[in-house]
């Protein structure tokens, strides 16, 4: 049976042509939800189906007959299950929640949603990669998309961002360029989710507004470590305006709670071979097990007065608003705290659309976002088909809707009576408009003039101020990973003359990066020196410490030389929404097993007990339920890893699988923990040099001291440590 809030049809009666208008049905809070527990099996129109197993044929051996309408009926729904995939973006997620205001921003705005501090607004987020197909990895080197659909008492307002708050290109007349040449070559489809081929880095060579964008995407910022991990921008200037006209340029920010973290590239690269849906996975599993994701909601406000006071230009999508000269203001948290029911009709079908405005938010006249209001309309008319696809639950509106507009494919309202046009004085009449002061959407009034051209202004001019300002900011180990990206993508691009051009767009950002980048493709940069002699990268320590030096004077930046909110070094870390890895084997003790277990549940994060088969172990003291093996899991899938002493862990110590196992964890920064005979695992495994640093490598052999070792793993569950000597060795 349906489980439904919603009546049979959804019905209008505003344009009712009878003498008593009936009352407008409204439209229902949630979607229809089915379930099919133990229901009867019925054909699409109703009919009980007796047999589901074989079809109908002339004879137990002979040919299947046409008049067999209930084969026929399934294989034709069958055959037509699919739609085009998003052109961008084909890859994601999505969760529900809502959102809540700390402070009314009446000053700013009417929007209620930013007015009203006791509405709790429901909203649907959907997380995605760009480049790849539906198929394709969860962790792709890529920028990810930021999609959050709030549903308003005011209509629906998206906020289309990504978590990057800059873009590739100023103009949106540039957007399909820029994701032919991102996407799988054309002649031969290959590479799948990737940007580094020679069509991609081509296009970019020669766009130089880019070149602010390819800082941020060569860094970890592409490699987040979840969702829940990352920060969300709206990206363009908005507007928003107030009750007595008033307009202030405004900027979107989304703000983990858990901080902004990010995985490391050759552990991202495994991860796509291991758990392809890593990041799917892991929002599924946070929100079942009741660990929500939250943000809070950023502003970054400019009065309309100051719209020219920096030296870069607000309505240019290739600039951010550093924070050092206009703080984010936090005003209100989202939540998402529900998995949706139906990945197709929820997380396939939403629409986003970034004209999706609500009274009191406005646009501004930057040309990718101008491009974007086109675009995204479009697109959902031949992804969902039929100008309906409004009335799909999860992009319906919770507020009423009422217009004039009519049929088209797969109407579900039914409009009832004969007027469907404005004016109109037939009984029933058109649906009112809305009067300003009773909250109808007023256009800014902006003024505009000029000639009509087909060109910039020279204001977006300044392509590498903002590309200095990011790398300025970066701590030595984040520069050392830019470094890194960008040897690998070039090192993977065929065509000399691209790799060629692209340091000379990094020379203009900095030196010294250009310089390590060259080291790696072989080349010279431009003033002659051969960088692998004079600034080798063979040590690393060394590299880092070299690179943290290195800075270049910023423009285009209001001044501002370096911005901490830039960098992810001194984000707030915790064990929360971490995973563990505990490598266990019989006769280890349990427990240990259960204190660990129980303090990191405690602390928000999940644990695994990995051992060398699933199922009951007989560990010292108890039994033990272990529910992964070193072979068909890998530190890559954790954070931390912890090996519990007993009798048994030396068992491990004889396993390669146990000591690539650790060492990997090693050599991306994770803590490593081991206590009694654990320990010794670690020895055979990691270089000496990792246990006089202590560089969260955590070896207690003393029973006395486990519980302190315990405390002091916890703690650091969530950090990396970047600064380990010989990982190179590992
Ligand atoms: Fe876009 C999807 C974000 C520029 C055209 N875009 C899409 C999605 C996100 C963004 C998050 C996925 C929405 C979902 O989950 O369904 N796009 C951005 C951001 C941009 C941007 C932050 C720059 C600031 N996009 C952009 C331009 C154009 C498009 C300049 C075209 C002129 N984007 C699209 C699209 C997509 C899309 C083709 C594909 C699927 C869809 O819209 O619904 O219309």
């Amino acid at each position: 049976m349906e489980t439904t809030q919603q009546s049979e049809h959804q019905l209008h009666s505003a344009t009712n042509g009878q003498s008593t208008p009936e009352p407008a049905v409204t439209i229902p809070a949630e979607h229809p939800l089915k379930t099919s527990n133990h229901e009867p099996l019925t054909t699409n129109v109703g009919q009980p189906i007796a047999t589901d197993q074989n079809s109908l044929r002339a004879g137990e051996r002979g040919p299947t007959l046409l008049e067999d309408y209930v084969l026929r009926e399934k294989l034709q729904h069958f055959d037509h299950e699919r739609i085009p995939e998003r052109i961008v973006h084909a890859r994601g997620a999505a969760a529900h929640g809502f959102f809540q205001l700390y402070d009314s921003l009446e000053d700013l705005t009417t929007a209620k949603v930013l007015t009203d501090t006791s509405a709790q607004t429901p909203v649907f987020v959907r997380f995605s990669t760009v480049a790849g197909s539906r198929g394709s990895a969860d962790t792709a080197r890529d920028v990810r998309g930021f999609a959050v659909k709030m549903y308003t008492t005011e209509g629906n307002w998206d906020i289309v961002g990504n978590n990057i708050p800059v873009f590739f290109i100023q103009d949106a007349i540039k957007f399909p360029d820029l994701i032919h040449a991102a996407k799988p070559e054309p002649d031969r489809e290959i590479p799948q989710a990737a940007t580094a081929h020679d069509t991609f880095w081509d296009f970019i060579s020669l766009t130089p507004e880019s070149m602010h964008m390819v800082m941020w995407i060569m860094s970890d910022r592409t490699l987040p470590r979840s969702f829940g991990m990352m920060e969300g921008f709206g990206v363009h200037t908005f507007r928003l305006v107030n009750a007595k006209g008033e307009s202030t340029f405004v900027k979107f920010h989304w703000k983990p709670l858990l901080g902004v973290h990010s995985l490391v590239w050759d552990e991202a690269q495994q991860i796509a071979g291991k758990d392809a849906d890593f990041h799917r996975r892991s929002m599924w599993d946070s929100i079942k097990a009741g660990n929500f994701l939250e943000w809070e909601l950023g502003i970054q406000t400019l009065p309309e007065a100051d719209e020219q006071k920096y030296d870069f230009d607000i309505l240019d999508a290739t600039k951010l608003w550093p924070e050092e000269l206009l703080p984010v203001r936090r005003v209100g948290k989202m939540t998402l705290n529900r998995n949706p029911d139906n990945y197709f009709a929820e997380t396939e079908q939403v629409a986003f659309n970034t004209t999706n405005v609500v009274p009191g938010i406005d646009f501004s006249n930057d040309p990718l976002l101008q491009g974007r209001n086109f675009s995204y309309l479009d697109t959902q008319l031949s992804r969902l088909g039929s100008p309906n696809f409004t009335e799909l639950p999860i992009n319906r509106p919770r507020c009423p809707v009422s217009n004039n507009q009519r049929d088209a494919q797969m109407r579900h309202t039914i409009d009832k009576g004969r007027v469907s046009y404005a004016p109109a004085s037939l009984d029933g009449h058109s649906p009112d408009e809305v009067t300003p002061a009773r909250g109808g959407f007023v256009s800014y009034p902006a003024s505009v003039n000029g000639p009509k051209v087909r060109a910039r202004s020279q204001s977006f001019d300044d392509h590498y101020g903002q590309a200095k300002l990011f790398w300025n900011s970066m701590s030595g180990s984040e520069k050392e990973h830019i470094v890194k990206a960008l040897q690998f993508e070039l090192s993977m691009v065929e065509t000399r003359t691209v790799r060629q051009r692209m340091l000379k767009h990094l020379l203009q950002i900095n030196h010294v990066l250009a310089e390590q980048v060259a080291s790696a493709l072989g080349e010279l940069v431009a003033d002659g020196h051969n960088p692998a002699q004079s600034r080798g990268t063979a040590d690393s320590i060394a590299g880092v410490h070299l690179l943290a030096g290195a800075t270049s004077e910023t423009t285009a930046s209001g001044g501002v030389q370096q911005s901490k909110a830039l960098s992810m070094q001194d984000q707030p870390t915790s064990a929360k929404g971490r995973k563990v890895a505990i490598l266990v084997a019989n006769d280890v003790d349990s427990w240990q097993v259960a204190t660990l277990q129980e303090a990191l549940q405690r602390a928000g994060s999940k644990s695994d007990l990995v051992g060398l088969h699933i199922g009951r172990i007989q560990g010292h003291g108890g039994t033990l339920e272990v529910t992964k093996t070193l072979a068909n899991s890998s530190s890559v899938l954790y954070d931390a890893v912890f090996v519990v002493g007993g009798p048994g862990a030396a068992a491990l110590q004889h396993k390669g699988d146990a000591h690539v196992f650790v060492a990997q964890a090693y050599k991306h920064g994770k803590p490593v923990a081991a206590t009694g005979e654990g320990v010794d695992l670690l020895t055979a495994a990691l270089p000496t040099e990792a246990f006089h640093h202590k560089l969260g490598v955590i070896a207690e052999q003393h029973a006395a001291h486990q519980q302190q070792a315990i405390k002091q793993f916890v703690d650091i569950v969530g950090t990396r440590h970047w600064n380990r000597p010989d990982l190179e060795h590992v």
